[in-house]
């Protein structure tokens, strides 16, 4: 059974094909490099840089450059088919180990996700994916508009909760985001509901602000469900390449990030991100984004991923 086989919905195929199709942009075609060039140093040192294009990050492409430069040395890569044998094995052993797809504990009620990252980053718009899957699923879902600093972010939540027909609260514009999150998980204990995901600002007056208040907000949860909240989801745009490594590090020392989603890796050339995300933080990658569509979205695929990313550019013959 290879890895895909669980994800049982029909859809979960189909957004293998896209994530393959749409991963990495641009200058750091990884696929166009290899067929029918002669495997000498040149050709290993074109593929580090083509690498670091990517965003894979120097430690990575450095290590993997070095397992390659060996297999080389031992004349265990042959031809151009062998190199990209070899570079796909040692990206998914880096990805493997957090291709760990997010299970809804039912025995917790509310299972409460809390969604942060910052502005921009694709937070609400994943929220309200999420609340459409796991109504697909067949899980009763509430929204928690903990975004209070900006008006407008109450609303597009808003519009998400009645496309996947899901209950929402939300307080007024300025309202204090833990008094948000408290009342919903209130509500939702309340209603029997199964999951429970609050929105969150990403960003305040100052970054210290933000993370004090979400820090507040987890505190606030913990008073009704010391568990709460169960999953703390970090929104990352991997069209950030290298800084997304500085906010999840940031995040993550805040409130303690527990999975992570990249959003954007359509209409990047920086696709690598994710790798060195893996590598740096071990932290389980939940779901990818390649797209503003429903299909655009799905659980990460590190087999599917690396297809993507080794792709040949178009109109280049793999
Ligand atoms: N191309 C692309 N756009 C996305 C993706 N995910 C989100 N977006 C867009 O990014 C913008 C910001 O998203 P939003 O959910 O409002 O971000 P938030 O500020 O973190 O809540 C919106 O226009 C989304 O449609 C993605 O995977 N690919
Ligand atoms: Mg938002």
């Amino acid at each position: 059974m290879t890895a895909s086989d669980d994800k049982t919905p029909a859809e979960s195929r189909g957004f293998l094909a896209r994530l393959r199709a749409k991963v990495n942009r641009g200058a750091s075609w990884l696929g166009d490099l290899v067929p029918g060039r002669r495997i000498d140093d040149q050709l290993l040192e074109e593929l580090e840089t083509r690498l670091l294009e990517a965003d894979i990050g120097v430690e990575v492409a450095t290590a993997v450059l070095a397992d390659l430069h060996r297999a080389v040395a031992r004349s265990e890569l042959a031809d151009a088919a062998a190199l990209q044998g070899a570079l796909r094995k040692a990206l998914l052993a880096i990805l493997q180990p957090v291709e760990r797809p997010l299970a809804i504990d039912r025995s917790k009620k509310p299972f409460v996700i809390l969604v942060v990252g910052v502005n921009g980053s694709g937070k609400t718009t994943t929220i309200g994916k999420l609340a459409s899957r796991f109504r697909a699923e067949g899980l009763s879902v509430m929204l928690a508009a903990g975004d209070t600093f900006r008006a407008a972010a109450v609303e597009q939540l808003a519009v998400w909760a009645e496309r996947a027909a899901v209950p929402m609260i939300s307080q007024a514009a300025g309202a204090d985001p833990a008094a948000v999150v408290f009342d919903a998980l209130q509500s939702a204990r309340a209603r029997g509901i199964d999951v429970l995901i609050a929105d969150t600002a990403g960003r305040l007056h100052t970054q210290s602000h933000l993370m004090d208040e979400l820090s507040k907000v987890a505190r606030v949860l913990k008073r009704l469900d010391s568990e709460a909240p169960h999953e703390v989801l970090l929104v990352l745009d991997a069209g950030l390449g290298q800084n997304a490594l500085r906010q999840a590090e940031q995040f993550h020392r805040a409130i303690g990030v527990t999975g992570i989603v990249v959003t954007k890796l359509d209409g990047t050339a920086k696709g690598g991100i994710v790798i060195a995300i893996a590598q740096r933080f071990g932290l389980p990658i939940r779901y990818v984004g390649v797209g503003e569509q429903p299909e655009d979205f799905g659980i990460f695929d590190a087999g599917a991923y690396v297809d993507g990313l080794l792709r040949a550019a178009p109109g280049n013959p793999q």
